[in-house]
């Protein structure tokens, strides 16, 4: 199957303010730079945000003037440090609205949290027989751990399959959802795709069969509002690099009961209340999924990152990524070589295409001698490069500082390359 895509343009959440992409320009030291002599075009959001002034002098200030450890110091810089950083634990409750910072438990990223729900609530609850359900658009994180598990427990895996536009055939959902279910794990955004998944209806049906249902946001929550108890989601996963804020920290979201009746993951310091020789008592949530000193200035930087995102506003973020991919979609019109993968009627600022016959890895090499940055490859998606029949893609991916005069370097690149190979 080889679809052949039309632009169509998708609904995301309306205006809500506009953005002032250049105000927003400055506070990003990194995109005031040459590359190969040209001016720098970053459209790799999804593998990777820039990091906004803020949060670079957070985690300066944090090195300057209050590293020490947390949780376990009484001297003063032990005390900001923990302040600081149980201060993002709050500002990520309130960002995705959850009761409780009981239930915000600080991983890595998203790889890292969802590996924990698989080898703690997984290990806990599924059993031979029992069934995981996942989409056919899954990045690897959401995929490899539920195969691990499987194979561990001996239950089974099932996908949900997509149509040629990358949408999940969600009226298959009643069927694939059996007594057997034990959990539901699905992309809130594709990183490959763009597609913007129903996961409120996907979380309603899955609850009413019984299953539990992990939400994979990490391409969700820099581009669009996230409220956890309105999505009734039982567990929701992100990292802070993809939402302006450092690499090595995220964030899992889970339900108190959930959480609480879970075992731990990590044994070490912190995770626990009480040791001997013959016995531990864990600690309470969620220093139980807490084991050993964190990436504290990360997390602190993640704060930082959030507050600067909330400043902005995800209304006006969202609206602005969207006219961004709108008139980039209407402009690959322009060159019939240019085939979009990935034309769901609800989308995020990503889009993939492939450009003929020529490799995703010669436009990314011409493109970045024009100074633009995109990522190339199977995106860590590879289903979906399977389901379209590709071996790779090129994939644009915006954010809140790119500009409709960087969609028009791009495609001014994209002609470079198609000359190149003319
Ligand atoms: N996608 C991309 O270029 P980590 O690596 O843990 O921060 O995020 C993993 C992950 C999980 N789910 C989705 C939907 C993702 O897009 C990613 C990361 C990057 O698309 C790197 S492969």
């Amino acid at each position: 199957m080889n679809p052949v895509s039309e632009p169509r343009l998708h609904v995301v959440k309306p205006a809500v303010g506009a953005l002032d992409v250049a105000r927003v320009r400055t506070e990003f030291p990194i995109l005031h730079q040459q590359v190969r002599g040209k001016p720098l075009v970053y459209l790799d959001n999804a593998a990777t945000t820039q990091k906004p002034r803020a949060v670079i002098e957070a985690l300066d200030h944090y090195y300057r003037f209050d590293n020490a450890n947390i949780h376990r110091g009484v001297h003063t810089l032990s005390v900001r440090a923990t302040v600081a950083y149980e201060r993002t634990r709050e500002t990520i409750r309130d960002f995705i609205n959850a009761r409780s910072t009981k239930e915000v438990v600080f991983v890595r990223g998203a790889t890292e949290a969802i590996n924990l729900v698989a080898q703690t609530w997984g290990r806990a609850n599924v059993k031979a027989g029992d069934e995981i359900l996942i989409s056919e658009m899954e990045h690897h994180s959401n995929i490899v751990p539920w195969q691990m598990l499987c194979e561990q427990v001996g239950a089974k895996l099932k996908v949900i399959p997509i149509n040629d536009a990358g949408e999940l055939l969600l009226e298959q959902l009643d069927s694939l959802l059996t007594e057997r279910t034990k959990l539901v794990g699905v992309t809130h955004c594709s990183n490959a795709l763009g597609t913007v998944n129903p996961v409120r209806k996907i979380i309603e049906k899955a609850h009413a069969a019984g299953a539990v249902v992990l939400v994979d946001g990490a391409q969700a929550v820099a581009h669009l509002p996230v409220d956890v108890q309105a999505l009734d989601c039982d567990f929701y996963v992100f990292s802070g690099h993809k939402l302006y804020g450092p690499t090595g920290v995220g964030a899992l979201y889970g339900k108190e009961a959930l959480l609480d009746a879970m075992p731990p993951w990590h044994g070490g310091g912190e995770m626990i209340k009480y040791v001997t020789f013959e016995k531990t008592i864990y600690n309470d949530l969620p220093a139980k999924f807490e084991a050993g000193t964190p990436h504290i200035a990360g997390g602190i930087g993640l704060g930082a990152a959030i507050d600067y995102v909330r400043g902005i506003g995800l209304g006006a973020i969202a609206a602005h990524e969207h006219d961004l991919l709108s008139y980039a979609t209407q402009r690959t019109a322009e060159i019939p070589e240019m085939r979009i993968i990935g034309t769901a009627r609800e989308k995020s600022g990503i889009l993939s295409f492939e450009l003929g016959r020529i490799h995703p890895h010669d436009i990314g090499t011409i493109l970045d001698h024009q100074g633009v940055a995109i990522r190339t490859g199977h995106h860590c998606a590879m289903p979906v490069m399977q389901r379209y029949c590709v071996p790779a893609t090129a994939r644009v991916s915006f954010a809140m500082y790119n500009t409709r005069e960087e969609v028009d370097a791009f495609m001014n690149a994209v002609r470079k390359v198609i000359e190149v190979f003319r």
